[in-house]
């Protein structure tokens, strides 16, 4: 589903009916104040949404498919481009102002960039740092495209945020995509490549030291309003749009705040990026016992260059190869058994030291720390190699049979109320529900309170319940059927968040319904 980013010209075209009266308020209040602070009217809006992830947790990045979906919430920055300098000859460089509707908590700020560099301070956590990450990888683009000594505008912006932080709906990914999406539109490109724009946003947000996969931004740019998005990353990145039948009626997504924020930023070393060097070691060390020796995992898009999934295709092809008469088994029947495998290879529950895992790599220590715990800091004496992997395959397996449910013939025939429906959904709800556990126990990435939320919605009536996002606190998503939403808003209500001190807003961001939204815009001011 190649294409560019649509270009907008009105807020019909972004947001679902429900949302657009509180949208166009929004809209206006941001033109308006764009006009106070820069005394002109911005050119265009750039807008990119965050997302929730129905299933696929903490598999991007080992190069597993996903299922997120774009929500309403999303990243806006309203712009408006100086003309370039007559002196530009002279100038050695362009100006950037920034600016926040949240003005308190976001400062203005500006910068002189020199043409040849921008550069970005990833120790400190700065603002607007995500805005220069998605410039510095729109200059790449540009640069690919116009040549080295490419010149870019200096701009003046505006940015208006509504992604909760820290809240596992990727409001990193939403800013880094919608600053990326700014800089290309605000140096003349308007036919803006889905594809390149995303990738662009994957490496950029790495420049802000998060590991992270390819999910978020895959979703925030690429999704089309009612329906989730099926994001594969290998051989390259695609993604295809997924309807919900019409039991969408049936269907309904909360997602629920634990408030617990989860600052990857800052836990990295223990939590996001210590699973991303546990998943790769896995790798490495599963093809060092299962593959051939000397059998040399292939360099992939991972973070780390290695990946779960490139030990998965390895492993495949060579069984292939050494019984090539043998039918190809289907891709869940591989993954059942890489489980199998997986149990019976990396058997210490208790975890594997550097040394036994170098040992088994027949490398150093210190070629070890080079080419894996290097990169980002990690803080960990044991890597729980069994089990990062078991949940990785078990979670890949999880999302194709998830997949298979929403595109069954009998359920996307069923029609809103055939009674089959409801098994369908408690099926689709019980996969959630695996996902939660598995989170929970084999990934550790999960909390009690986020244990609470799910334990509290599903008696309530959710068929399915789970932390979605990077976890250790963040969001929940919920699948529940239409008509006990109400009764699981009020069990949240009475049994987790009465017991918290909550602002208004808070109040009102606790529980939202998910509709699925549309991805990146590009609103053309007239
Ligand atoms: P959040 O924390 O929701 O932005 C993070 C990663 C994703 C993915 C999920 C876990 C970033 C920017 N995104 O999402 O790539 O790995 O965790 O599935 O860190
Ligand atoms: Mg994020």
């Amino acid at each position: 589903m190649a294409g560019s980013v649509p270009i907008a010209r009105s807020l019909k075209d972004i947001y679902t009916e429900d949302a657009l009266n509180a949208q166009a308020q929004r809209w206006s209040k941001l033109l308006a104040k764009f006009e106070t602070i820069y005394g002109h009217a911005p050119e265009f809006v750039s807008r990119s949404p965050g997302r929730v992830n129905i299933i696929g947790e903490h598999i991007d990045y080992s190069l597993y498919s996903v299922l997120p979906m774009a929500i309403t919430a999303d990243a806006l920055l309203a712009v408006s481009v100086s003309p370039a300098k007559t002196t530009s000859a002279q100038a050695d460089s362009y100006k950037i102002q920034i600016a926040n509707v949240q003005e308190a908590k976001f400062p203005t700020r500006e910068f002189d960039v020199p043409y040849d560099a921008v550069d970005i301070d990833a120790t400190v956590h700065e603002w607007t740092n995500y805005f220069k990450s998605g410039l510095r990888g729109a200059l790449e683009l540009l640069r690919k495209k116009y040549g080295h000594d490419f010149r870019p505008k200096s701009m003046q912006i505006l940015m208006d945020g509504t992604v909760p932080a820290g809240g596992g709906l990727s409001s990193s990914a939403a800013f880094v995509s919608a600053s990326a999406l700014a800089v290309m539109a605000a140096n003349g490109e308007r036919e803006v490549d889905k594809t390149a724009l995303t990738e662009l946003a994957i490496v950029s947000e790495r420049a802000v030291g998060v590991n992270s996969g390819g999910m978020d931004q895959s979703a925030s740019v690429f999704s089309e309003r009612g329906s989730a998005l099926f994001v594969s990353f290998t051989p390259s990145l695609k993604a295809r749009p997924v309807y919900f039948p019409e039991t969408s009626p049936e269907l309904t997504f909360l997602i629920a705040q634990s408030f617990v924020t989860a600052d990857k930023f800052v836990t990295g070393p223990i939590h996001y990026n210590l699973r991303v060097v546990e998943c790769s070691l896995a790798a490495a060390y599963l093809n060092a016992v299962l593959n051939p020796p000397g059998t040399r995992l292939p360099a992939d898009a991972a973070p780390l260059g290695v990946s779960l999934h490139g030990f998965h295709e390895t492993y495949v092809a060579l069984a292939e190869h050494h019984n090539p008469n043998s039918t190809r088994r289907s891709i869940p029947a591989q993954l059942e058994e890489l489980i199998a495998l997986t149990t019976s290879t990396l058997t210490k529950r208790e975890g594997y030291t550097r040394e036994e895992i170098a040992a088994v790599l027949e490398i150093t220590v210190e070629e070890l720390d080079q080419q894996f715990t290097s990169r980002f800091p990690v803080r960990a004496e044991r890597f729980k190699l069994r089990q990062r992997a078991l949940h990785v395959f078990g979670e890949a397996l999880r999302v194709l049979k998830f997949m298979e449910l929403l595109e069954d013939p009998a359920y996307l025939a069923q029609g809103s109320r055939g009674s089959h429906t409801s098994i369908y959904n408690a099926q689709l709800g019980a996969l959630l529900n695996e996902t939660q556990d598995s989170c929970r126990q084999a990934y550790e990435c999960s909390c009690e309170e986020i244990d609470a939320i799910c334990t509290i919605a599903r008696a309530a009536g959710s068929y399915g319940s789970r932390l979605t996002g990077a976890g250790w606190g963040g969001c929940s998503v919920h699948l529940v059927p239409a008509d006990k939403v109400a009764a699981v808003r009020k069990a949240l209500q009475d049994e987790y968040y009465s017991k918290l001190d909550l602002t208004e807003d808070q109040k009102e961001a606790a529980v939202v319904v998910s509709r699925p939204g549309s991805g990146s815009a590009l609103y053309l001011v007239e």
